[in-house]
């Protein structure tokens, strides 16, 4: 598949992954503080409202102290917060002043935190939980450990904006394929390129106003709507998390336009009887999880907005969407953003992509590089595809085995693991359950001890301090042995409902 540098997806003038020669998503939110200073930019709770011109002050006293502290281009800052007013500066400070953002989740625990802290090696570290500062100082005591509004003596600023396009911003913790998180490194190209692609394929205007309930700490809600926010010269009304009746709120008072979400979110909205209120915006999209048609129907059906459903990952930003302008297929992801080449390898056929969205590798991580790069630079996904009738991209599974629950990630390998040093488990296989509100429910198959009984509650208490809240398994369920084929590997479709099926029924 092309890119659609002509198309539904971009009707107008040749896709420019530059943004006109600007280099960096810095650069370009540059052009709205310097030329729309008075401009409404982000809004918070508490009546709060930032400017743009604002918006370039506060963060350039943010850098300034930063700076102050002795950290120089190219150090990694670990950002791990809920969003906030002060969150967001931090944010746009770092990446003025050429440090890279490590955004890590605030449900993390200590072990997950200590290998991103190992992996990454901050220079310092950005939190709003003294909790999670504490276990970032164990693991290595010279990290300078602040809190999003930056206790800091007042510096003055370095020159700001002048990172190069290829210069590291932003490095994304992602398991990818098996093994321990790796950081996929985005560049300031990457970043612009990509929110381009989603301004011209989603008409995003200065008019527009996101309502923007996604964490700050992953691509969906950082690398899409808070930076695509700025990239358009646009507005968002940043919620500390996500509640359907903030969102309606938000909707009427702010008069928004935008509304971002992952299908957990669509899910509880249409649980609402305010639902009908969504129906004041100009678009709704969806994405980070495969999205059920038939919720798309009963939204469509009860506010008369069709979902746009759109796909990308950690390591490329946004690859695909449907139209704004033309059909909107339920069940697809749409066709490739501008600047977007997407192919179909192999069979079963995984998607590959290329593009200036896509990142230049993992940290430190020649051997994996090797593995998720074709010879001539297309990345392999692990998501499976075909294409329908009408050309429309189609994610009908994954190479590699990924859960996804409310929008996260979930390995199984790496819950399996966390669950065979409890003393009572001799094995364990984790899979997915389908699920109308989470998607795929984490569940494991035990096989205890004999004698030994097992709850899911002694299950989540012991998994409390090793893993993250969503990885643990919603349904745990004991049974006598795991199905295994002939060379003992285990048969995990044999899993299913709570019980091993027989080899010819599963
Ligand atoms: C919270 N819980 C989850 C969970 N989120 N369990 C499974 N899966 C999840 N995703 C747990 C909590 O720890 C809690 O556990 C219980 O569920 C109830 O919590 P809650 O109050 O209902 O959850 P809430 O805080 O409302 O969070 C749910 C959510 C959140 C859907 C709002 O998960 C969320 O913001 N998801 C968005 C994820 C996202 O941004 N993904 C983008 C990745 S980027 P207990 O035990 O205390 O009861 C990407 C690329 C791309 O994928 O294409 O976009
Ligand atoms: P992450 O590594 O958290 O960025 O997650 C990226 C993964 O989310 C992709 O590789 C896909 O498997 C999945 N994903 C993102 N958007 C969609 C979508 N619209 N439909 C199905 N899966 C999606």
């Amino acid at each position: 598949m092309q890119p659609a540098d002509k198309g539904p997806l971009n009707p107008g003038t040749e896709f420019d992954p530059t943004g006109g020669g600007l280099g960096s998503l810095v650069r370009s939110w540059g052009v709205h503080w310097n030329t729309t200073p008075e401009r409404p930019c982000l809004f918070f709770a508490g009546d709060r409202t930032i400017r743009y011109g604002e918006l370039e002050a506060a963060s350039r006293r943010a850098a300034g102290r930063l700076h102050g502290a002795g950290l120089v281009p190219g150090d990694r800052v670990l950002i791990s917060a809920a969003s906030s007013a002060e969150l967001v500066i931090a944010h746009v400070a770092c990446l003025r002043g050429g440090w890279v953002v490590v955004p890590a989740n605030t449900a993390y625990r200590q072990a997950e935190v200590a290998h991103l802290v190992a992996d990454a090696r901050p220079r310092a570290a950005i939190v709003d939980d003294p909790q999670r500062g504490r276990w970032i100082r164990d693991q290595d005591n010279s990290i300078r450990v602040l809190s999003p509004d930056l206790p800091l003596a007042d510096a003055p600023a370095p020159e700001l904006d002048t990172a190069s396009p290829m210069d590291p911003a932003l490095i994304g913790y992602t398991s990818g394929t098996t093994g321990q998180p790796k950081g996929a490194v985005l560049s300031h190209a990457n970043l612009l390129a990509s929110v381009e692609a989603l301004r011209l394929a989603w008409r995003w205007t200065p008019m527009d106003r996101l309502v923007l309930a996604l964490p700050l700490f992953h691509m969906h809600g950082l690398g899409v709507g808070l930076h695509g926010t700025l990239h358009a010269g646009a507005s968002a009304v940043v919620l500390p998390g996500f509640e359907p009746n903030a969102v309606f709120e938000a909707i009427a008072e702010h008069e928004a336009s935008l509304f971002f979400g992952v299908p957990t979110l669509y899910h509880r909205l249409v649980e609402s009887t305010r639902v009908g209120e969504m129906n004041r915006l100009r678009l709704c999209v969806s994405g980070s999880a495969p999205l059920p048609a038939e919720l798309h129907t009963r939204f469509e059906s009860l506010t008369g907005q069709q979902i746009v459903e759109r796909y990308g990952m950690t390591e490329t930003v946004m690859l695909a969407s449907n139209p704004v302008d033309g059909e909107r297929r339920p069940g697809t992801v749409g066709l490739p953003l501008p600047g977007v080449e997407i192919r179909l390898a192999g069979d079963p056929a995984e998607i590959e992509v290329r593009g200036a969205n896509v990142f230049g590798g993992y940290w430190e991580r020649p051997e994996a590089n090797a593995e998720a790069f074709r010879e001539d630079g297309f990345f392999r996904t692990g998501d499976l595809g075909r294409l329908d009738d009408a050309g429309y991209l189609v994610i009908s599974g994954r190479a590699r085995e990924l859960l996804i629950s409310g929008g996260y990630n979930v390995y199984p390998r790496e819950v399996e693991e966390a669950l065979a040093e409890h003393a009572g488990i001799t094995e364990c296989a984790v899979v997915g359950t389908p699920s109308a509100e989470w998607g795929d429910a984490i569940t494991a198959y035990l096989v205890a001890l004999p004698g030994v009984e097992i709850s899911a509650e002694e299950v989540r208490a012991f998994l409390s301090q090793r893993l993250a809240p969503y990885k643990h398994p919603r349904l745990v369920h004991c049974i006598e042995a795991l199905p295994r084929n002939a060379l003992g590997k285990v048969q995990k479709h044999r899993l299913e409902a709570g019980r091993v099926l027989d080899e010819e029924s599963a």
